[in-house]
């Protein structure tokens, strides 16, 4: 219940904030990622936005202030110091024949000749200016989500700015008090443009970081398409059936793998932009604390360690572990349906139907005819199915023992204990000796099992028993 003496009290407190951030700022400035900046100093006055601190006098530079983070099958935008403001230009654009993976490609809309954009990536404190020329036949406007930033920056367009029409340059500037992981997208006929691709990362390294700094700072933007098979441009009407799902705009088996020395800090950011699905990214062989969302960094206290960690629409989850465990992990969304690929979805239903009588009768007219799918889907991929012109089998590629039954939001985490280099692929994992699942001697099943499983029948009432 609120009572007339504290409406009173926050009327007249309303009244007084048009002039209380210039003596608050000045007093009492908030520090770098303090989680209240949106409340009140201990006299009651109003914290200021972040944005509003006068930039750090050293703009960030690789290396020294941070370790650079990578987008792999991608890149990180460009900048030019102009007076101490860090300065960048997007052109968004049409981008023709964007390849998914090996054989799909689109004409699809980026920035900069890139989909999804390139990433754009600074360190707290640092002011920016970025030009955003409009390429596309159609007017847009350049939202950075999850930015505190002056409102006339923000980049919805019609509410907080005109639109970019085709062929302007606007020009958007903001200094950046926070750090974490944000993205970019376009924020007019938001449908189509995002549909096409028009999205992109952005990475602010903190000012004074916590912990150590990692080794690998991966960058992932993950979406979804339709594209139907055969066409070659994405259908941004479409709202359930995605058929094509992207790890930096990119399906298995087109993703970059991770490149990971054994020992290596690694962090994981993941943006989803997705237009209707939640991600759960899994990873195999550690597992990850959840260290940020795109509101800042988790307190120590609250950080949970998991395997699998959902990235919801709008959002971004940053991730850490030490890679302390050599091999080539998977790493991919658990949805089953978003680790395939354009031809797996909407097909009928064959599993455990005998389709012996159905292929002898289509011989007759078809010559070498056979049903696939009556026994699992995994052949697929594997047989070389024939598909449309421009579009993907239903998943996989090759692997190092048979086949990878798998596509869409996937790709692999490659941990070495000996790296030539991170930009070179050090090929497939030898397990050591005595460490790969291998198939079973008689020997081995006649000790453990008692009996050959498939070639001797299994005696009357075993079963296996727990000891304690
Ligand atoms: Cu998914």
């Amino acid at each position: 219940m609120i009572t007339r003496r504290e409406l009173f009290t926050g009327a007249a407190a309303l009244a007084g904030a048009a002039a209380i951030p210039q003596v608050a700022r000045a007093q009492n400035p908030p520090p770098p990622g303090d989680p209240f900046t949106q409340s009140r100093t201990p006299d009651g006055k109003i914290v200021p936005p972040s944005w509003t601190r006068p930039p750090h006098p050293e703009p960030g530079e690789p290396g020294k202030h941070y370790t650079p983070s990578v987008t792999l099958n991608g890149f990180t935008l460009p900048w030019k110091l102009v007076d101490g403001v860090k300065v960048f230009h997007l052109t968004a654009e049409e981008v023709p024949n964007h390849e998914f993976a090996p054989g799909l490609k689109a004409h699809c809309w980026g920035y900069n000749g890139q989909v999804h954009g390139p990433t754009i990536e600074v360190v707290e404190g640092d002011r920016v200016r970025v030009y955003v020329t409009n390429k596309l036949p159609e007017a847009t406007a350049v939202h950075w989500h999850g930015i505190i930033g002056p409102n006339g920056m923000d980049g919805v367009g019609g509410l907080t700015q005109r639109s970019i029409a085709p062929n302007e340059t606007f020009k958007y500037e903001f200094t950046l008090w926070q750090h974490g992981t944000f993205m970019y997208h376009a924020h007019h006929d938001e449908m189509t443009q995002m549909a096409l691709g028009l999205m992109g990362m952005i990475v602010i390294h903190p000012r004074e970081p916590r912990g150590p700094r990692p080794d690998r700072d991966f960058v992932f933007l993950l979406s979804e398409w339709k594209i139907v098979a055969g066409t070659m441009r994405p259908d941004p009407n479409e709202m359930t059936e995605f058929n094509v799902l992207t790890l930096n705009a990119r399906c298995y088996p087109g993703t970059a793998p991770l490149i990971i020395k054994t020992g290596d800090r690694v962090r994981i950011r993941f943006g989803n932009l997705s237009a209707m699905d939640h991600h759960p990214m899994h990873f195999h062989g550690h597992y990850w604390w959840v260290t940020a969302t795109d509101g800042g960094e988790i307190p120590e206290s609250a950080r949970v360690p998991e395997v699998t960690t959902i990235v919801p629409v709008g959002s971004t989850r940053t991730m850490e572990f030490v890679a302390n465990n050599p091999g080539d992990w998977a790493m991919h969304c658990h949805m089953s349906h978003h680790v395939m690929n354009q031809m797996g979805h909407g097909l009928p239903n064959l599993i455990g139907v005998n389709t012996r009588g159905l292929d002898q009768q289509a011989r007759q007219s078809l010559p070498g005819y056979m049903t696939m799918g009556d026994t699992g889907m995994a052949e697929m991929g594997q047989m070389g199915m024939r598909v449309p012109r421009n579009s993907l089998p239903m998943i996989g590629s090759k692997g190092p023992h048979d086949y990878i039954t798998m596509g869409g939001m996937y790709t692999n985490i490659k941990v070495r204990d000996h790296l030539e280099s991170y930009d070179k692929d050090p090929g497939w994992y030898e397990a050591p000796p005595g460490t790969r699942a291998d198939v079973a001697s008689i020997d081995e099943m006649q000790r453990d099992l008692g009996f050959i499983p498939g070639a001797t029948p299994k005696p009357e009432g075993e079963h296996m028993h727990h000891h304690g």
